[in-house]
């Protein structure tokens, strides 16, 4: 047995929306899937299998039949299903690459139908299978954010209901949450504490950054939106916490949101990094500069930023200790 095979039947008919009576008749007739088997006989699979199952529902939902696509890889069945419907021979495809782009828009189209049919659990099996697909950095920021922003257009432009928009960032927001809390990070790792302000109820930023931080090996406290400097404040001093991460995206005028980013500075040693994300973030500019806190504007810079504090980190910790422990004597 490997490591990658790890997920049993049930969970692999969860995630993919198929049946276990689909998935078994599959594999016999078709081998879509080899699944390893453990000593009781039972079925394991690996990430890439859910993955390449989720494909193979998607591709017969819109008409393919198994039988004549049971045997394409995975890049295959992305540019079949990107075809609009029109079965594509095996050799005709080889013949194509398939860019990132293609999939990704493919990705990003499947999951806005989910959506519009209100089936959250194809959404969950589409966003996982790209999750599993695509590295993280290229899974969050070109095609969790594209969704996102597709379904506010949308939204706004009233193409989708408000409760369209809620289906789609529940599902998003436990899928993040979930990939955030279950990376596994080395308990000598730096804690960065990550939160939206109090006022800021848009959080799948906020998750974002917590995701990445994760992805880079910090131990990550996600506490959600909208929270009071004090609480924000008092989990980072109680988890001795290294830098703390706000997300701002609407208002972008509150009169108390500059009061409350004092607070939280004031509240935490001078050696704590405040990194203030999010596209609203901007209007607030001045005031963020003016407590040292340090915006950013994307992610590859606050990947770059967190490596960076992680290095120096324990250097400068070290010489405010030593400078308070010298005060004191
Ligand atoms: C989901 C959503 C909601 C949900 C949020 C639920 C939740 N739990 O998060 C709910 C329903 C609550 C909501 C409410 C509203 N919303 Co809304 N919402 C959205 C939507 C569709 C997605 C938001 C999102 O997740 N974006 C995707 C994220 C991933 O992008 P991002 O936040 O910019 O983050 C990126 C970077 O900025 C960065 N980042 C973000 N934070 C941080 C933090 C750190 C530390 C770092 C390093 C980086 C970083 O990371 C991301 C990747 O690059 C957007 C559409 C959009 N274009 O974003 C509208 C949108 C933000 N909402 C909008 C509006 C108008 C509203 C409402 C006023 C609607 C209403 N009439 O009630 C209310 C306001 C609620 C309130 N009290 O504030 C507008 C805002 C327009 C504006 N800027 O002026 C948007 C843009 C929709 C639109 N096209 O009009 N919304």
């Amino acid at each position: 047995m490997t490591d990658e095979h790890k997920h049993g039947i049930k969970t692999v008919s969860t995630q993919t929306g198929l049946t276990q009576f689909t998935i078994r008749a599959w594999e016999k007739r078709y081998a879509v899937v080899t699944p390893l088997r453990t000593e009781t006989n039972r079925r394991l699979y690996s990430d890439a299998d859910i993955s390449r199952l989720t494909l193979l529902r998607l591709a017969t939902e819109a008409g393919h039949s198994i039988g004549r696509i049971a045997n394409l890889s995975t890049e295959m069945l992305l540019e079949l299903i990107g075809t609009a419907g029109t079965i594509v021979q095996p050799s005709e495809i080889e013949k194509e690459v398939v860019s990132q782009e293609t999939s990704l828009r493919f990705y990003i189209a499947s999951c806005i139908t989910a959506v519009k049919q209100f089936q959250a659990q194809a959404l969950e099996s589409t966003l996982f299978a790209a999750s599993v697909a695509f590295s993280q950095p290229v899974f969050l920021e070109k095609l969790i954010v594209p969704l996102m922003q597709e379904i506010g257009e949308q939204w706004k432009a009233g193409t989708l209901r408000i409760a369209h928009e809620h289906l789609a960032t529940a599902v998003v927001r436990t899928l993040l949450g979930n990939i955030c809390q279950g990376v596994d990070v080395s308990p000598s790792m730096p804690n960065l504490v990550i939160a939206t302000p109090r006022g800021q109820h848009h959080e799948i930023g906020a998750l974002i950054a917590g995701t990445t931080a994760a992805a880079q090996g910090w131990q990550v406290t996600y506490l959600g939106p909208n929270l009071p400097a004090e609480e924000i404040v008092g989990c980072a001093v109680q988890n001795g916490a290294k830098a703390i991460g706000l997300s701002i995206i609407y208002p972008t005028d509150d009169p108390h949101l500059a009061n409350e980013l004092r607070k939280i500075r004031r509240g935490i040693q001078e050696y704590v990094a405040l990194f203030v994300g999010g596209s609203g973030a901007i209007a607030y500019s001045a005031v963020i500069s003016s407590i040292g806190a340090m915006r950013i504007s994307d992610m590859p810079t606050f990947r770059t930023e967190l490596e960076a504090l992680r290095t120096q980190q324990n250097g400068a910790e070290a010489n405010v200790l030593s400078q308070a422990e010298n005060g004191n004597d």
